[in-house]
């Protein structure tokens, strides 16, 4: 089995509200970074991290499961990123709560219909108390009344202006078509898997940045 110095690893915990999509962003990760052969769906019982029986059944996690996948591209540069998918409903979010002393920082996953709830302010206030680096995405973007400006409002109501948007949506519900990366590179998603450069997205869009 390989061994990976310190210097090599990294635990990264998903937290936030039941149903943002921790576990399918966590089985995405798995796929994109070809840990896994397919994409794992929790509605059909294949995410990776929702193995038990019992979280099969009810389409959600009830303990944290982990996986990993090696980031980078040569071994001296490769990192194995260990991805701890925690549970966000009331009753299991204890489980968040145990594991964040032990990770290098927070994945916090809200969805981009209902922004900040119940569960994420929870969370966060976790990762607050031990002064935890987190990182925010907003998923679920295709959804209806998916709206980038109205979460990005919503989490500098909960957690202040120090919330910084860094990648922004191409588009939203039905049209959402990529992400746009901060940096005047643009990666627009085709299918589901397949990324290529497009021109940078429309001021509607960039507003989401200033607002
Ligand atoms: N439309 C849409 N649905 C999504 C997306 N991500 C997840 N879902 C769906 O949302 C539901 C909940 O997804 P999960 O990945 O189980 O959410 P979770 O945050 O792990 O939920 P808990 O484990 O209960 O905390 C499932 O039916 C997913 O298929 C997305 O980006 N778009
Ligand atoms: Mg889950």
């Amino acid at each position: 089995m390989k061994v990976y110095e310190g210097a090599h690893l990294r635990n990264l915990a998903l937290i936030g509200h039941g149903h943002a999509g921790k576990t399918t962003l966590v089985s995405a990760m798995l796929y994109t970074a070809a840990a896994s052969p397919r994409l794992g769906r929790v509605d059909d019982g294949s995410a990776i991290t929702d193995y038990d029986e019992e979280e099969i059944a009810r389409k959600m996690s009830i303990g944290t499961g982990l996986a990993f996948v090696e980031w980078g591209k040569t071994d001296p540069d490769k990192v194995k990123i260990n991805l701890l998918d925690t549970p966000g409903f009331n009753m299991f979010v204890h489980e968040a709560k145990m594991v964040l002393p032990v990770v290098d920082a927070a994945l916090v996953v809200v969805d981009g219909v209902a922004g900040v709830e119940v569960v994420t302010q929870r969370v966060w206030n976790y990762c607050h108390d031990i002064d935890l680096p987190r990182m925010i995405v907003v998923n679920r973007m295709d959804r209806d009344r998916a709206d980038a400006n109205r979460v990005l409002e919503s989490l500098t109501n909960a957690f202040g202006r120090a919330v910084t948007p860094l990648q922004l949506p191409i588009g939203s519900e039905k049209n959402l078509s990529g992400i746009e990366i901060w940096s005047l590179r643009c990666t627009k998603r085709f299918a589901k898997t397949k990324f290529s450069r497009c021109s940078l997205p429309p001021a509607s869009v960039m507003s989401a940045s200033t607002s």
